[in-house]
């Protein structure tokens, strides 16, 4: 009688680990689900761009200078060398409604950072996911005129 008990106790515990197994894979898809549906609401936690602005080969420059992102991805200027640097969206260079889908941590005003004064300081640039595709032209101030010009392509 114990014996059979015991085998049927066992019976019952391997029952409830080959149990285990199906949920937790269950649970791992869960879990995947809520994740695929996240990506459209987190549109702030995209890809993340690092780009330099520096002085190269006596150039001041944009490193690189033509790159593309997606809605909701996040452009991080490093003022590496040269500076100071800034960035500068031109409202008539960049596709229309993509004024407001743009937000500058450093803001001086709409669409222009502060300058960079010190090395390693860094403007962090988040576009949202409304913002529209594509070209986004942009310049640093200070060396405008040296041709420290960029240009970001926006695509889904
Ligand atoms: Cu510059």
């Amino acid at each position: 009688m114990r014996v059979t008990s015991m085998v049927a106790g066992l019976a019952l515990v391997l029952a409830a680990c080959g149990g285990e197994k199906p949920a937790d894979g269950a649970m791992t898809s869960d879990g995947a689900a809520p994740a695929a549906t996240e990506t459209p609401a987190a549109t702030t936690t995209g890809a993340t761009h690092d780009i330099d602005m520096t002085f190269e080969n006596n150039e001041y420059k944009f490193v690189p200078a033509e790159f593309s992102a997606k809605p909701g991805d996040v452009l991080r200027f490093h003022n590496k060398l040269g500076g100071p640097h800034n960035v500068h969206f031109w409202a008539d260079s960049i596709p229309a409604g993509a004024e407001a889908a743009i937000s500058i941590d450093r803001e001086m005003s709409p669409l222009v950072s502060e300058l960079l004064t010190t090395e390693g300081e860094v403007v962090t640039v988040t576009l949202a996911g409304t913002a529209p595709t594509g070209a986004y032209h942009f310049t640093c101030d200070p060396h405008v005129a040296m041709g420290m010009h960029g240009v970001l392509t926006v695509a889904q």
